[in-house]
């Protein structure tokens, strides 16, 4: 995780010399409609399917699929959202995987990346994002209540994603959704019961959405009926032939 931020602030810095943040907050892009994350997840299955290419601790999970083939059928088969990795270096992303499909699909677009810097919330604006992924273990908790008004006044939710109880500290009350990843970011290792865990714990009434290594529909169910309003499913979709039928079944 530390080599990933110290990668993307490198990138960060390559971006603002070639376009600075005034011309950015310019070309802030409003032509697509915008769509509640929160809402979606509430009126719809719940599932944040995501159009992932490799991973860190899967390498390539699928490098054939084009985005709007999959985020079309994502849609059709009654996903609450689509999230798309725009990091590149360490998962095969880029912005133009939002370009392409943001004026063809009709559900709300997560940008996931590692946010450490309010440039990227001017790109994830400017690119036709609905909502982002803030991540407790990159940001303190100061920060995670800036980037959450900045988004905010920007009109891009926020997804907050935690792993450990400690990072419960990162919530506040600004916050759209509570994302718990059963997936260790620091040694990759998997665990469901992690997020089950952790979730007596939110604070009442939040938006929750389990997160990673949900890899059967056993898996979905279980979290389910503990009581997750959201699930977000990468792999499990991805790692097909055909992402979207996956979905279907
Ligand atoms: C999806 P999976 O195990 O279904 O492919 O996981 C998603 O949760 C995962 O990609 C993810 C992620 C992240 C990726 C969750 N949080 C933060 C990068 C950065």
């Amino acid at each position: 995780l530390d080599k990933i931020i110290e990668r993307k602030k490198e990138e960060i810095a390559i971006s603002k010399a070639k376009t600075s943040i005034d011309h950015l907050k310019n070309s802030v892009f409003f032509g697509r409609q915008n769509f509640s994350l929160k809402e979606s997840v509430k009126n719809k299955s719940g599932i944040i399917a995501e159009f992932k290419r490799k991973s860190p601790s899967k390498g390539i999970i699928n490098d054939q699929v084009q985005p709007l083939e999959v985020a079309t059928a994502y849609e059709h088969f009654g996903a609450s959202g689509i999230s798309i990795l725009t990091d590149h270096d360490f998962f095969g992303g880029s912005f133009d995987d939002v370009l392409k499909v943001r004026n063809h699909i009709n559900i709300p677009i997560l940008r996931k990346d590692f946010m450490v810097d309010e440039y990227q919330f001017y790109e994830a604006k400017s690119i036709g994002a609905d909502a982002v992924l803030l991540i407790a273990a990159c940001l303190s908790p100061n920060q995670v209540l800036e980037f959450t008004a900045l988004a905010h006044e920007l009109g891009l939710e926020v997804l907050l994603e935690i792993h450990t109880e400690e990072e419960l500290e990162h919530y506040n009350s600004e916050i759209d959704l509570v994302g718990i990843n059963n997936r260790n970011l620091k040694d990759f290792k998997v665990d469901l019961q992690h997020s089950v865990l952790l979730k007596d714990q939110l604070p009442k009434g939040v938006l929750s959405v389990a997160e990673s290594g949900i890899y059967a529909i056993e898996d979905f169910k279980y979290l389910k009926e503990k009581g997750f309003d959201g699930f977000l499913m990468g792999e499990y979709f991805m790692k097909n032939e055909d992402p979207a039928n996956k979905f279907g079944e």
